[in-house]
Parts: C-alpha cells; structure tokens; sequence
C-alpha cells in the first residue's frame, strides 16, 4: 500500500453529490442497458503508459510531474505497479493496458530487460489475481529507444528487425500469460521522414512479413485474443504506413492477413488522418475488422496529438452508436489513450481526469443506446435506399452489363429524381438524445 492517492475514498456512483464531489454521475457499473451491465458494455481501461510512466513534458519543456515511482529501479517499478493498482481500485476499473517500456527498467541488454520485464510481468499477474482486474491489451514499446529511431520492423538495419521481432515476442507471450484479451500494434516509427532515404516498397515489405510472424506466434502459443492494429497519420514519422482504417485495409489484403486483424480505433488519430472517429469506426465495422478504441480527443487547433481525455457528448455518443451498430465490443473496449495537461500536478488530476471521462463515456454511451433502440437513423437509411429492394435494381448489382442497362435507359421509363438527404432533420433528432 502506498500513500499516493491518500484521503482519495472509492470513487462511487452518485448523481446527486456536491458539485465539486469526485463521483459518478452518469457511470453505473451495474446499470443494466439492454439486458448487459454499463461496465461489461464500455469495459473501460487506463493507459499506464500516460498516468503512470509520462513526465508531463512538451516540446519545449520537460518533466512536470515528480512520481515518488520515477527511475530505473525493480523497486519502484513495484512501486508503480502497487500505485496503478491502487488507482484501479478508487475508480473500479475493469482493465488496463500497458507497452513494455512502461512497466519495467530498461536493462544493459535485452536479456537484462526481459529479466525485468517478467519479473513485473508476474508481480503484476499478483496484482490481478487479488483484485480482479484484467488486461485489455498489451503491447510493445518499438519507438521510444533511439534503436527504433528510423523504424522497428521498418528499419533499415535488419538486426533493429531482430530486436522487435524478439520484443514483441516477448510481449505477446506475457500478454497471454496474463489473459490478455488483445494484442496491440502500433506502428510507431513504421514510417518516414523523406523519400531521398527510402526503400519504400522494401519497408512495408519488413512490415508484412512481421505481421505475418506475430499471427504464426499468435496460433502456436495459442492465444485466443484479438490482434489490432491501431491505425495513425503521422506523428512520429512525417508519412505512416498504416495511416488510416482503409491504408491499413489494403495492407492486410496485400499480406493475406485480412482475417487475422482487427483495428484498434483512436479518435485523436482518426481527426489527424482527417476523418471523423465515427467514419473509422463505420468502415472497419463494414470491412469486418472493427476491433476495440482508444477514447481521447484533439486540439482541434493544434492539429497535433494531444491525448486529451474526452469531454464531447454529442461526438461521443456518436462514436458509441458505431459501435452498438457494430453488436457492441466482443474482446475490445474503452482505453482511455490519454494524459493529464502538464499542469495537473496532483494525484486527485488523475482521478479526476478518469472520472470525468468515465461519466462523459457512459453520458454518450447511454444516449447512443437510447438512439439505437429508437432506431430513427435505421428507419431513415432503410428508407433512403429502400429503391435498391426493387427487382430491376438488384440485377444493375447482379450481372447485368453496361450494354443491357443502356438499353433499359434508352427505352424510357428511367428518370431519376432528386430528393432530399434530410441532413438538418436528422441532426435535429440525434440532437434529442445527446
Ligand atoms: C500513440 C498511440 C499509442 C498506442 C499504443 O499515438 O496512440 O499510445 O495506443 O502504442
Ligand atoms: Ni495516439
Ligand atoms: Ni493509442
């Protein structure tokens, strides 16, 4: 037990607390909606890497927060590991996630850091078993380290291959281990900065085949999760190879692994590719590869990655309809990808921050549910390509030729009308729910 969350009570549902209460007014975990617990429908999860390994740096300032858990020690990565915990319990939540790096010391050598690696991995697997928490994902670090900094199965020097193809080995079989429910892979550096230095079609070649390999590991140790790719623009690399759900579509097609992968969807990451996190969510969804999301949002001014927690109800819920159109998560969930501002100095940000995007989630949650079960949007999009139900229609899809539609055309009868795509009234009526 640690006392960095001292005089911090279990966060608990009630809406009618003071104003200034650290409490759930929209999240109840035992609420039932449709027949399922709000916490088995959101199945929320904390990022280790933002709330316990991040320093609050920026690029033109470093660390703002001082952790009592900072350094390269066994010890305080115990240390860390008892306080996440400790936060888990406060807010009750059901899952977390976590990249190597963010839970054990870099060692001398990478049999060093496997050492340590394991040795939390096991401590961590302690924690769990005594308080119920899970893993929603695990996940390599393959950018951090200046070895990463032109690429990890990307990069030009096999032996950086190598190394990544090890890490995530190892990663994968703790996430097992641990009974994590996916496995995730951001591709960091999996990119590049200019065209002058690169062998683009060897690079996402190195891409393929490692993918390729994780599934194989995947199937031979038999872990039954998902794999996710999380799909992003740019930052760190000025050009992504896996910039968006479709970019990344195409790249599993090309690799024979379209069956094996789904996506892991980042709003923030969505905005920077320049889409909604709804249009993402709908064209994995309709591309059969919808996985799980990491919750955060973006400065939309700054156009950079800013990892805020999300604070949106209308775009939220939104999201949340995609994903009940979707049949909900099945081994995915809610991961909050996303920090405190480098002011928030005080363990209280931290709950506070959780708290806040719990409510905000389960706000949206709640309204999409509602919307959904009214099923207005369903009725209008039936009936705005109700025309396609026709018999003539559904042969223009089913063999028909361009020559044997030219003649249907020429002999009359076809005269397409233009009708209203109701975009003002439909908006109105999402706005009753949100
Ligand atoms: C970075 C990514 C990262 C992944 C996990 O922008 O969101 O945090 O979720 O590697
Ligand atoms: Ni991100
Ligand atoms: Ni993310």
């Amino acid at each position: 037990m640690t006392d960095f969350f001292a005089g911090i009570p279990t966060v608990t549902y009630d809406p009618s607390a003071p104003m200034d209460a650290l409490v759930y007014r929209h999240y109840d975990a035992d609420e039932m909606i449709n027949g399922k617990r709000m916490e088995d429908h959101l199945r929320f999860a904390v990022a280790w890497w933002h709330s316990f390994a991040w320093p609050g740096g920026d690029p033109f300032g470093g660390q703002t927060f001082e952790r009592p858990w900072f350094g390269d020690t066994m010890g305080l990565a115990r240390m860390k590991t008892d306080v996440a915990f400790e936060m888990f319990a406060i807010l009750g939540q059901p899952f977390f996630c976590w990249h190597d790096a963010d839970i054990r010391p870099e060692g001398a050598s990478f049999a060093e850091s496997k050492r340590n690696f394991e040795e939390i991995i096991d401590y961590i697997g302690e924690k769990m078993t005594g308080q119920g928490t899970r893993l929603l994902w695990g996940t390599a670090n393959l950018f951090s380290h200046r070895r990463f900094m032109s690429g990890a199965a990307t990069n030009p020097d096999p032996e950086v291959f190598a190394w990544s193809a090890a890490t995530v080995k190892n990663c994968l079989d703790a996430t097992h281990k641990l009974g994590g429910e996916n496995y995730v892979l951001w591709g960091g550096r999996e990119g590049y900065e200019t065209l002058l230095n690169t062998d683009l079609k060897r690079e996402r070649a190195q891409a393929g085949r490692f993918l390729q390999m994780v599934v194989e590991h995947k199937h031979k140790i038999g872990f039954k999760g998902a794999l996710l790719i999380e799909p992003k623009p740019q930052e760190p690399t000025k050009h992504q190879y896996d910039y968006d759900v479709a970019t990344v579509y195409g790249f599993l097609k090309e690799f024979g692994l379209e069956g094996e992968v789904q996506m892991n969807i980042e709003q923030g990451h969505a905005i920077l590719a320049g889409h909604s996190f709804e249009h993402e969510l709908a064209l994995a969804t309709s591309l059969g590869i919808f996985g799980s999301i990491d919750m955060n949002r973006n400065d939309y001014q700054s156009g950079w990655d800013t990892d805020q927690f999300p604070n949106n109800v209308p775009e939220t819920a939104l999201a949340y309809y995609e994903v009940l159109r979707a049949g909900g998560f099945t081994t995915g969930g809610t991961n909050f990808d996303a920090k405190l501002r480098r002011q928030s100095l005080d363990p209280q940000d931290l709950i506070a921050a959780h708290v806040g995007a719990m409510d905000i989630c389960a706000r949206s949650f709640k309204a999409a549910a509602a919307m959904h079960a009214d099923g207005g949007l369903e009725a209008a999009r039936a009936a705005r390509y109700a025309g396609w139900d026709g018999e003539a229609a559904k042969t223009w899809l089913q063999g028909s030729t361009l020559d044997e539609i030219e003649a249907q055309v020429a002999a009359g009868g076809i005269d397409p009308q233009p009708r209203s795509g109701r975009q003002e009234i439909l908006e109105n009526y999402v706005s009753r729910f949100v």
